[in-house]
């Protein structure tokens, strides 16, 4: 691997990006790039190559080259994550769910302007469930007096499906929104396959959702960048243990067969998804792509690894402001159903062999890495893919880290094997390959450990405790990739500590200081 220096562009690492990354830059002159490889002159005759632009925030610059660096530029100051627009207006599509309530506050507290739309999907998925958040969280109205209250920021929001473009429209051409966070989607693999009509609601949801959305942003905010999120469960978990490169094939990258060779450079990654839900998200990644080409949209496509945790300082500033937690078989995601799991008294549900190793990332870390996208936007007609990962872990490791864990708050816990419930390989090589987000400043913050921790001090709270007691016979799985609706048996029960680690280990390329 190339050895790159990262200490040298640790901070402030978008300050020599210019007017051209920047969204409030609109472009004048031959601004036909024709995304399909072919350039504009081949295509016609006419002479003018230069490319200007007027600036929407500093319309006394008329027009000029885009060479104003964000150092430069009075607009862009100074923070903790890079340069970044000043009151930057920020739409956060899915903003009442995990990771929109916890970006949304963040960014406010930075002295961004924030908008966000929600339908309440995900609180109604996982009432039809019948489960709840276990971290109490309140309407939105109250989270926004909260944030108010007690973090002094103001956030617009609008109840609204995502599909619906009228109003979505209407919204957009009111806001203005210099970048655009995606996260409205359905994120549940469990909950895609429980039969043909949720199948079809979250492909529903998640694809027309995404490319309505990439209709409306050409005709009303084609500057504006979108942050889409993606999850590494597009690639899959190659058998052969080729990368996970960055959803594009390096340049060096070749193609051999029969004697002959092609470089791969610049396409995108074979892709290999593991639930309906996960087809949605190719889908979209697709529809995000190709929208790249056509308009010129600027996009982050985020292969974001598994999140775990509870923090970060604005959500825990009050009450009211925590972000929801889920532990039930369709919105838990591993590391905190294991918790949860641990904090009843119930033995960890490992599926399968437990050797299969995923990408992870703690919510404080993740949010992070959101902003620092936001800060160093794509160029027009960029799409770029992040993998947004901190650690690859084995799940019967993850298990063995809880228990650990649990202990110091005087818990024992056993582990037990279930019988899988979906159809995903059991045992394999991961190997993933994540500079681009490091490139940006990135550091990961937050240990395993210390946020498993963090979730064991707010789980333990007695109303938290008394909440998960009351939904923990949604822990056992019943919903099975085969279509049979079953709970899991169970193969095993052993306490920690008793197994020898085995296998295969995550490779992850990243650089760590
Ligand atoms: N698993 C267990 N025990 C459990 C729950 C899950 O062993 O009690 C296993 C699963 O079989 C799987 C792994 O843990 O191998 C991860 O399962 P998960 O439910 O935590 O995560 P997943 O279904 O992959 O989906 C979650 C989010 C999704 C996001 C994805 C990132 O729900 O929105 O896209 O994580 S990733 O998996 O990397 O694609």
């Amino acid at each position: 691997m190339v050895k790159k220096n990262y200490k040298a562009n640790k901070k402030f690492h978008n300050k020599d990006r210019t007017c051209w990354n920047c969204p409030a830059a609109k472009l004048k002159g031959n601004v036909d790039f024709r995304g399909c490889g072919q350039s504009r002159k081949i295509m016609s005759a006419r002479g003018d190559e230069h490319i200007m632009i007027e600036c929407k925030r500093r319309p006394e610059l008329g027009r000029y080259e885009p060479t104003i660096t964000f150092e430069q530029c009075p607009q862009w100051e100074k923070t903790k994550y890079g340069h970044l627009l000043k009151n930057m207006r920020i739409m956060i599509l899915g903003i009442d769910g995990y990771l929109g309530w916890t970006l949304a506050l963040k960014l406010a507290k930075l002295g961004c302007r924030i908008s966000g739309i929600d339908n309440y999907t995900r609180r109604n998925c996982v009432k039809e469930r019948g489960s709840h958040s276990v971290v109490p969280i309140v309407s939105m109205e109250e989270r926004l007096k909260a944030a108010r209250k007690v973090l002094g920021v103001d956030i617009e929001f609008r109840e609204m499906d995502i599909r619906d473009r009228k109003k979505l429209k209407k919204f957009l051409q009111k806001e203005q929104p210099e970048a655009i966070v995606h996260y409205a989607e359905i994120p549940s693999a469990p909950y895609s396959m429980i039969d043909a009509k949720h199948a079809i609601e979250v492909q529903n949801n998640n694809v027309l959702g995404t490319l309505g959305l990439l209709w409306l942003m050409k005709d009303i905010v084609p500057n504006t960048s979108l942050i889409k999120l993606g999850t590494f469960g597009e690639y899959g978990t190659p058998l052969t243990g080729r990368p996970l490169f960055e959803g594009i094939f390096p340049s060096d990258a070749i193609l051999k067969w029969d004697n002959r060779e092609w470089s791969l450079g610049g396409e995108l990654t074979p892709r290999d998804p593991i639930s309906f839900y996960h087809v949605s998200k190719v889908q979209g990644t697709f529809n995000v792509y190709e929208a790249a080409k056509y308009w010129w949209l600027r996009s982050y496509d985020v292969m974001q690894g598994i999140i775990y945790g509870v923090h970060t300082d604005e959500v825990a500033a009050g009450p009211n402001l925590r972000t929801r937690y889920d532990v039930d078989e369709f919105f838990g995601t591993v590391v905190n159903r294991f918790v949860a799991q641990t904090i009843m008294g119930l033995p960890i549900t490992v599926y399968g062999t437990g050797e299969q190793i995923r990408a992870f990332i703690a919510l404080e870390d993740a949010i992070e890495c959101m902003i620092r996208l936001i800060a160093s936007p794509p160029e027009p007609g960029q799409y770029d893919v992040v993998n947004q990962v901190t650690g690859l872990h084995k799940l019967n490791d993850l298990a063995e880290t809880v228990a650990k864990v649990a202990k110091k708050f005087g818990i024992n816990t056993q582990i037990q094997r279930l019988e899988n419930p979906r159809i995903e390989a059991e045992v394999h090589p991961l190997e993933v390959e994540s500079t681009k987000l490091p490139d940006l400043g990135f550091r990961p913050k937050v240990s395993l450990e210390k946020e498993i921790t963090r979730i064991f001090e707010l789980l333990t709270q007695p109303e938290i405790k008394k909440r998960i007691e009351e939904k923990a016979h949604l822990f056992i799985p019943k919903t099975t990739w085969s279509g049979e609706r079953k709970e899991s048996e169970v193969l095993e029960v052993y306490e920690p500590g008793t197994k020898k680690k085995k296998g295969y280990k995550g490779i992850l390329h990243q650089p760590q200081k």
